[in-house]
């Protein structure tokens, strides 16, 4: 175990990257959570005494502990706090208004209060690990107060920070109560790194219009000489693990029982999103019911499988939106389909990513419409697994991810006739064209994989201030 005090390299996340699972014999242990972000990171922890700290998902009283390699530092939550910091102020807070107020955001003063509260939780826990000099990274929204928290406790660390959504327009950030706090949070930090080069430009022209620092281009400069860098780090996935996968004879062999079971039609349609209203789940299915029912495809001969696992259903909107896309499907399935051939295949399950990898193969056109999204890794996930240089990715411009994937059909999702269209075009286009489009989609994903993204965050963390704490290795 890591010991207080002596971990040159320290992940700060809401969640650790395991999950607690009960054995067959009714004993419990730990699994490794599938994501991108501990396949990127592991091997640098490994190389530099890492240890992560996180909320472990359960209410139990859980010691610190090692897990295949990683020491893991486990976060208590209580249920107050569940529903105040995360469901509260993260979930029906920060995320609707991060994502173009997609929903309507609540503001409520007692979930702040949780919010700062957990945010000091973290903070001091991560200053007792790291060791003198180290470097801390931070992720994503749950935790922006953090690094300035953390700069107080340890002047002496380097302190990156990471968004993983959208970072708002000042137009719609400034609804927010403690917009000045969130901002001066952040800015504890040395580089703060976000998806897309807009929502840095957002960040400093807010830092500049409401803490007042003064800024140029993507530094800003803060009144005890210190300076910070606000940057975009593009996330990515494992793309040869999972061309790897696509490639192994199961993922084919289950690619095909897949297209059986569906009945051999000529174009399988597919979506696979967390159950989640920024997604755009709803207009896909109903942009999809509509071609059916105009005659323009045929549930002989098409069907749309979605794959949409609920999540935060203690959060109200999601348990209203469930409700919608449940009815939603039956309603289409009940006037549409026919027996045996359903017009839409709806699942809620979680899947093994060697399942996800054979739905990936399986899919002619893969659909991707969020109304706002940081990046999308479903996306980039498709394409690292058509090695066969098959498939058509429709993809929402509202999507981080459409800023590298320009082959992709590109479509407004709130625009339901253009998504129809471009369903239509991305089924129909000829064989020559689908090719052209996915090598050049797939030479960008190959390319600039998950390790390094992470190798060029910690970089450019490091080169922040050459002259201050150790370099992590890499
Ligand atoms: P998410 O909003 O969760 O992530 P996304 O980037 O698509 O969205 O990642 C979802 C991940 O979950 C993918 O790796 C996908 O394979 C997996 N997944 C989805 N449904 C699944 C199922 N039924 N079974 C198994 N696995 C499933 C947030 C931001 C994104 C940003 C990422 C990473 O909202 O914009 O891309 O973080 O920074």
């Amino acid at each position: 175990m890591a010991n207080s005090g002596s971990a040159d390299l320290v992940i700060v996340a809401n969640r650790l990257p395991v999950d607690r699972v009960t054995n067959p014999d009714g004993s419990s242990g730990w699994r490794r959570s599938p994501g991108g972000l501990v396949t990127a990171v592991e091997p640098v922890m490994r190389a530099n005494d890492g240890i992560w700290i996180g909320w472990p998902g359960t209410d139990e009283d859980v010691e610190p502990f090692h897990d295949q390699g990683m020491d893991l530092v486990p976060i208590a939550l209580s249920e107050l706090e569940i529903e105040e910091f995360y469901e509260g102020f993260a979930n029906a807070t920060l995320w609707p208004l991060y994502h173009d107020v997609v929903a309507k955001p609540e503001f409520h003063r007692e979930w702040w209060d949780a919010y700062v509260r957990v945010n000091r939780r973290f903070a001091e826990q991560a200053a007792k690990c790291a060791a003198e000099g180290a470097t801390v990274w931070v992720h994503d929204y749950q935790l922006q107060l953090v690094p300035q928290m953390l700069r107080e406790l340890r002047p002496d660390l380097r302190i990156g920070f990471f968004l993983h959504i959208p970072f708002p327009p000042a137009e719609l950030f400034q609804q927010l109560p403690w917009r000045r706090q969130l901002l001066e949070g952040l800015l504890g930090a040395d580089l703060v790194g976000f998806q897309l080069p807009g929502a840095a430009q957002n960040f400093v022209r807010l830092v500049r219009q409401r803490v007042g620092h003064k800024t140029h281009r993507d530094l800003v400069y803060l009144p005890d000489g210190r300076t910070v860098r606000a940057a975009a780090f593009p996330i990515s996935i494992d793309a040869e693990g999972f061309e790897t996968l696509a490639r192994s004879e199961e993922v084919e062999k289950r690619a095909t029982e897949i297209r059986d079971a569906l009945g051999n039609p000529s174009k399988v349609f597919l979506g696979v999103d967390r159950l989640d209203y920024t997604k755009g789940i709803y207009a896909r299915l109903r942009a999809f019911a509509e071609l059916i029912a105009d005659g323009e495809l045929d549930v002989e001969d098409a069907v749309f499988v979605q794959v949409a696992t609920p999540s935060r259903e203690e959060v109200e909107q999601y348990r209203i939106l469930r409700d919608e896309i449940d009815r939603l499907v039956g309603r289409i399935n009940g006037d549409l389909g026919r027996i045996g051939r359903p017009a839409i295949s709806y699942l809620h399950s979680s899947y093994p990513r060697e399942e996800m990898a054979a739905l990936y193969r399986c899919a002619d056109v893969m659909v991707v419409t969020p109304y706002r999204d940081g990046m999308n890794l479903v996306a980039k996930e498709y394409v690292a697994c058509r090695f066969d240089n098959r498939g058509a990715l429709v993809l929402s411009e509202f999507a981080g991810a459409a800023e590298e994937l320009r082959q992709a059909w590109l479509v407004n999702p709130y625009d339901i006739n253009g998504m129809k269209s471009a369903l239509l075009e991305a089924g129909r286009a000829e064989d020559k064209d689908v090719v052209r489009r996915m090598k050049a989609m797939r030479k960008q994903v190959m390319e600039n994989d998950v390790a390094a993204w992470a190798d060029s965050f910690l970089a450019e963390l490091a080169a922040v201030r050459p002259d201050h704490g150790k370099t992590v290795r890499p």
